[in-house]
């Protein structure tokens, strides 16, 4: 039977969400209020597009859930951490996200700062409490993990490149998709990593999936700039049209709205063309490669 991705994102999503219960500290656990910021933001919605590649990949080769999810989990806790930090009035200074208003705006700019610094260090606890029991396989994860969220062609490094590039008419396309590939690519290129190595794929089967999440997550960056300046802020539950507004370098800004869904699409194809390397059963990564450049949000 064909996969109902509809589906399949709110079975993960259920269970995602059950785990992240399990693995935050409750709100009456002192002190309180850092534990209600954090739940907050990780709570408010989300597509969880992250752990759900952390888990499809994971599941090309029967990795156990156990193992699986906390390791989703601790990636959306990163994800969840960046939104707050790049929504702050330093960085984006947005009032929503996820459909609601912005962390700072409810808990205060102090207390958002910790609430993201808290998910970056809670992702942590959980990756090593969990993140398979095979101790060798562990240290690769966390290491996959902390790479990725720094800041050589990663995360950080990336929001670095965006800030400084923000008003800055002349970025070439090379320059942004290296924004891009770092912003954007780096956590999502890790969730296929680290699914692949706790299911212990081999080194081919690993190269492959790497190279669908590179094309993968350039195509969701490519999407997501032509939903910012096409999607209203109610379809998005985050400030729309807000790229262009700041002059922020973007896809398309550099080629126009066509031009980049075609860029996008040509991701796609390049993204399902490298799953065509693996001799499993890949549906549900197929669909959530079509899903990154189809979705209106
Ligand atoms: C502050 C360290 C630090 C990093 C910030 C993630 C990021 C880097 C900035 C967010 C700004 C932004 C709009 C980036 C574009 C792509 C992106 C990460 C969008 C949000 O991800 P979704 O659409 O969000 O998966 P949900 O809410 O569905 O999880």
């Amino acid at each position: 039977m064909p996969l109902n991705l509809n589906e399949y994102l709110k079975q993960n999503t259920a269970r995602l969400d059950q785990w992240l219960d399990r693995l935050l500290p409750s709100v009456e656990t002192p002190p309180a209020k850092i534990h209600e910021a954090m739940r907050y933001s990780v709570f408010a919605g989300g597509k969880r597009l992250r752990p759900t590649l952390v888990i499809a990949a994971g599941e090309l080769f029967n990795a156990p859930e156990a193992e699986l999810l906390p390791t989703a989990c601790a990636l959306e806790m990163i994800h969840t951490y960046s939104l707050i930090h790049d929504d702050l009035p330093a960085m984006d200074n947005d009032t929503l996200r996820r459909g609601r208003p912005t962390n700072h705006v409810v808990y205060g700019e102090a207390m958002a700062i910790l609430a993201g610094d808290a998910l970056l260090t809670q992702a942590f606890i959980a990756l090593s409490g969990y993140a398979t029991v095979n101790e060798a396989r562990k240290v690769r994860v966390i290491a996959e993990v902390a790479q990725a969220a720094g800041t050589v062609r990663a995360l950080i490094g990336g929001q670095v490149l965006d800030m400084q590039h923000e008003g800055d008419l002349t970025v070439t396309g090379a320059q942004l998709e290296e924004i891009h590939r770092a912003k954007t690519g780096a956590l999502i290129r890790c969730a296929i990593r680290v699914g692949a190595i706790i299911g212990c794929a081999s080194e081919n089967e690993l190269a492959a999936l790497t190279e669908y999440s590179e094309k993968a997550g350039l195509a969701f960056q490519v999407a997501d700039d032509v939903l910012d300046a096409t999607a209203t802020s109610e379809a998005l539950g985050k400030t729309a049209g807000k790229d262009a507004a700041v002059q922020k370098a973007t896809y398309t800004a550099l080629y126009g709205v066509e031009d980049a869904r075609q860029r996008a699409q040509q991701l796609c194809d390049e993204a399902l063309a490298a799953l065509e390397r693996i001799e499993r059963d890949t549906e549900s990564l197929s669909a959530l490669a079509r899903f990154i450049i189809a979705r209106q949000s």
